[in-house]
């Protein structure tokens, strides 16, 4: 196996979480009794470059064709997009005449944001059930893989892009050199690529160890952002830090030829990384052990609940609830039912472990002591929505860094 960013072949194992089912492999009860697929899930360093990446890489075409996951399920997402589309749209002066291209666009949530400000959009998303949900909301989609099809296909029926974003998929692509070639294709001269990928800063910092599934293939710093750029002939000329899925890293790349500044957030930003010693493996596998230990404290918080004859429910069942639940062997002995608003996984079982995903008015009918945030990054949604429980005393549980009440 070689580095997907540098090639290098001195890669270390530092963290492995067994063997996991796909996070988005949502179960009908049909299926309960058959065979499960489940694939090592372990995460490695590349000793050059510093990308820690999967050690075993699921083919996409099992991931992402038909997709559970809906963006627009969460405000705080619906926000976070709106505000993301209206900040580029105003930096960049984007107006009619320009062009932005999302890839991995799910059901449109950030293209309806750039839409507010008469910027020309298109999609590109690869589940045919999500697209068809962003087409019927006006939002032009191309159902597919990002590949050098799709980008020539944009190129000839809108031009050459001001902007091309990838929120949270380009840590999901196997080929990020074509990935990166085709973005360039796609390009204006003095166009910008930005990209949000869970930051592995935060990962280490947070304990977010659930965002290690099969879907995310790396987990970049901006160290190995750049080295990744530069062998493309682009540049990082500006990086922020934004709070989405436990702590993200947004990159602005530009072609080297582009004009735009390089803002002083990046150095600031690799100094940080270096001070807290990303070139030394010591904080890799300090970070394993601390996620082993978590394991073991949030097990036996919920063992000491049922012990105690309690119930206990999950909210959300989000994508790194698979790892979580699996991982800490928290199955249905433990979680009576999982609740989600998104009417894409109710009525189906969560992978591996079997517990029933319900609508949200499930609690009502079957009023649980404890509930276990499991979309632990939506937790102030969350706790808003249920407040009528929480004052009639249902409990509710922050899994992580360390199992706390909310
Ligand atoms: P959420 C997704 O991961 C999928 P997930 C993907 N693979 C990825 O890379 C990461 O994002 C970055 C539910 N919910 O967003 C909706 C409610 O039911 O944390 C979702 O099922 N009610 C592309 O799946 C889940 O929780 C609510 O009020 O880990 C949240 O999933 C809210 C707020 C959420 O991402
Ligand atoms: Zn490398």
């Amino acid at each position: 196996m070689e580095c997907r960013v540098c090639k290098n072949r001195d890669l270390r194992e530092f963290l492995s979480l067994g063997k996991t089912p796909l996070a988005n492999s949502f179960l009908p009860k049909e299926q309960l009794s058959q065979k499960e697929d489940s694939f090592p899930l372990a995460i490695c360093l590349c000793q050059n470059c510093k990308l820690v990446q999967l050690t075993y890489v699921v083919p996409a075409e099992a991931m992402f064709r038909n997709y559970v996951y809906v963006s627009s399920t969460s405000n705080t997402f619906k926000k976070h997009f709106a505000k993301m589309a209206e900040d580029i749209s105003k930096e960049f002066n984007l107006d009619e005449s320009s062009l932005a291209v999302d890839i991995g666009s799910n059901d449109g949530i950030l293209l309806k944001g750039f839409r507010k400000f008469n910027v020309q959009t298109i999609g590109v998303e690869p589940a045919a059930n999500v697209a068809k949900i962003a087409e019927e909301s006006g939002i032009e989609t191309i159902n597919s893989f990002f590949d050098e099809k799709a980008a020539n296909e944009i190129v000839a029926r809108k031009g050459n892009a001001d902007i091309v974003t990838a929120t949270n998929v380009f840590a999901h692509a196997n080929d990020i050199d074509s990935f990166a070639e085709n973005v360039k294709c796609l390009l204006k001269k003095d166009g910008i690529f930005v990209i949000e990928v869970q930051y592995f800063i935060d990962t280490i910092q947070k304990m977010t160890f659930d965002n290690i599934y099969h879907e995310h293939l790396s987990y970049f710093t901006l160290t190995s952002l750049i080295y990744f750029f530069k062998r493309h002939g682009m540049e990082i000329f500006n990086a922020q830090r934004v709070d989405s899925h436990g702590g993200s890293l947004r990159a602005f790349v530009k072609k080297n030829e582009g004009r735009h500044k390089t803002s002083k957030n990046v150095d600031k930003i690799l100094k940080h990384e270096n001070e807290i010693g990303i070139n030394n493996l010591e904080i890799y596998t300090e970070f394993a052990r601390r996620v082993y230990a978590a394991r073991e404290k949030l097990r036996s918080y919920v063992e000491n609940i049922k012990k105690q004859g309690m119930s206990i429910a999950g909210y959300g069942a989000p994508a790194k609830s698979t790892t979580l639940l699996n991982f800490c062997r928290i199955g249905s002995d433990f979680l009576d039912y999982i609740v989600d608003d998104s009417p894409l996984k109710i009525g189906l079982y969560t992978p591996g472990t079997h517990i029933p995903v319900v609508g949200p008015d499930f609690i009502g009918k079957k009023r649980p002591d404890y509930i276990l945030i499991l979309a632990w990054n939506f937790a102030k949604e969350i706790l808003a929505k249920t407040k009528k429980y929480s004052s009639h005393g249902v409990k509710f549980i922050i899994p992580l860094p360390e199992p706390r009440m909310a």
